[in-house]
C-alpha cells in the first residue's frame, strides 16, 4: 500500500508510524506497569501508559509538524465538560490531530487482549486521516479521505447484513453509571432480541474499525469523545458505511452519542435505539 501512504503530504505516513511505534511499546508494557489511577470513579482508569504513550505520539507529531495542533485525551481533564471545552478550542486549528493514545485502558489493566491506538488527523474540522492500530493482532486499519480504507494493506468494506436479525452488532457500557448506562441498557433490553448477537469488547475505536472492516454489522456507544471516534469514523466512512449520531444526524466531531453500520441496516438500528430512548430515562 505504498502509493497509498505518499499522498496529502505524508500524513498518513505519520499517523501510520506513530500508532505503530506507541502500539508496540504499549504492548511491550502488558503486565508491567504501575501507579494505576482512578479518573472519576472505579470503572474510569488511567495508567502510566496511557500518559506515555501520549507523550510519545506527541512528540513524533510534534517533530514532523510543528505548526499543528494536537487534542489527546491525556491532555484534557476527566469530564464531558472539559472535553467539550477543549473540542471547541482546539477546533479553531486548521490542521488538529486527534489522539486517543490507548482506547481500552480497561482492557490493557487487565490482560484482556483488545485495545487500540487512535489517531486521526482533522482539516478545518473534518477528519481527513484515521489510523486505528490493534498492536495485539499487529492490525493496522488506516483511512485516507476519498482514497477508501485498508487493513493490513487490504482494501475493507463493511458487511453486507441488510436486517437487524442478521446483524452482529456491538456496544459499550459508558463510564457514567448514574446518567448514561441506565440509556444504555434499555437500548441493549430493545436490541438484543432482534440482532444475532451483542459483543461488549471495551474498545470503541477498535469496534469501529470492525464495522469498517466487516466483522461488525453495527455499533452504537453514548457518552464518547472526539479522541474515540474520528478516526474509526473515516474508517468507516470509506469502507461504504455510515457514522451518526443515536438520532441519526451526520457525524461531526463534536458526536458523543454514536451510532455506526455498514448503512444497509442503519436506520432500523437508529429507529429501535429511538424506540428504546422513548421507554428509556430521557434523551441519549
Ligand atoms: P478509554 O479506554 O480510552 O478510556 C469502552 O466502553 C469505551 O469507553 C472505551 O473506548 C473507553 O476509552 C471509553 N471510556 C472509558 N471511560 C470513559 C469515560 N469516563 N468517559 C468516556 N468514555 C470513556
Ligand atoms: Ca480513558
Ligand atoms: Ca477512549
Ligand atoms: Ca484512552
Amino acid at each position: 500500500n505504498s502509493s497509498f501512504i505518499v499522498g496529502s503530504k505524508n500524513f498518513t505516513a505519520v499517523a501510520i508510524n506513530t500508532a505503530s511505534k506507541a502500539g508496540e511499546w504499549i504492548q511491550s508494557k502488558l503486565g508491567d506497569f504501575n501507579s494505576l489511577h482512578m479518573k472519576y470513579s472505579p470503572h474510569d482508569l488511567v495508567t502510566e501508559v496511557d500518559k506515555g504513550a501520549e507523550t510519545m505520539i506527541r512528540n513524533l507529531i510534534q517533530t514532523h509538524f510543528p505548526q499543528h495542533s494536537i487534542l489527546g485525551e491525556e491532555g484534557v481533564e476527566p469530564g464531558p465538560a472539559a472535553s467539550t471545552k477543549a473540542l471547541q478550542e482546539a477546533k479553531e486549528a486548521e490542521y488538529l490531530w486527534i489522539v486517543d493514545p490507548l482506547d481500552g485502558t480497561t482492557n490493557f489493566v487487565h490482560g484482556f487482549p483488545f485495545f487500540s491506538v487512535s489517531i486521526a488527523l482533522a482539516h478545518k474540522g473534518e477528519v481527513i486521516v484515521g489510523v486505528v492500530y490493534d498492536p495485539i493482532r499487529d492490525e493496522l486499519f488506516v483511512a485516507e479521505k476519498g482514497k477508501g480504507a485498508y487493513v493490513r494493506g487490504r482494501r475493507m468494506r463493511t458487511s453486507a447484513e441488510d436486517k437487524l436479525s442478521d446483524s452482529l452488532i456491538a456496544t459499550g457500557f459508558p463510564a457514567d453509571r448514574d446518567y448514561a448506562l441506565p440509556i444504555n441498557l434499555q437500548g441493549i433490553q430493545a436490541l438484543t432480541p432482534k440482532v444475532r448477537n451483542i459483543r461488549v469488547a471495551g474498545s470503541a475505536a477498535l469496534h469501529l474499525a470492525y464495522v469498517a472492516a466487516g466483522r461488525l454489522s453495527g455499533f452504537w456507544e453514548i457518552g464518547l469523545n472526539a479522541w474515540d471516534v474520528a478516526a474509526g469514523s473515516l474508517l468507516i466512512a470509506e469502507s461504504g458505511g455510515t457514522v451518526t449520531d443515536t438520532f441519526g444526524n451526520p457525524y461531526s466531531l463534536e458526536v458523543r452519542n454514536v451510532l455506526a453500520s455498514n448503512g444497509l441496516i442503519h436506520q432500523q438500528f437508529q429507529q429501535e435505539l429511538a424506540a428504546a430512548q422513548a421507554i428509556g430515562a430521557g434523551a441519549l
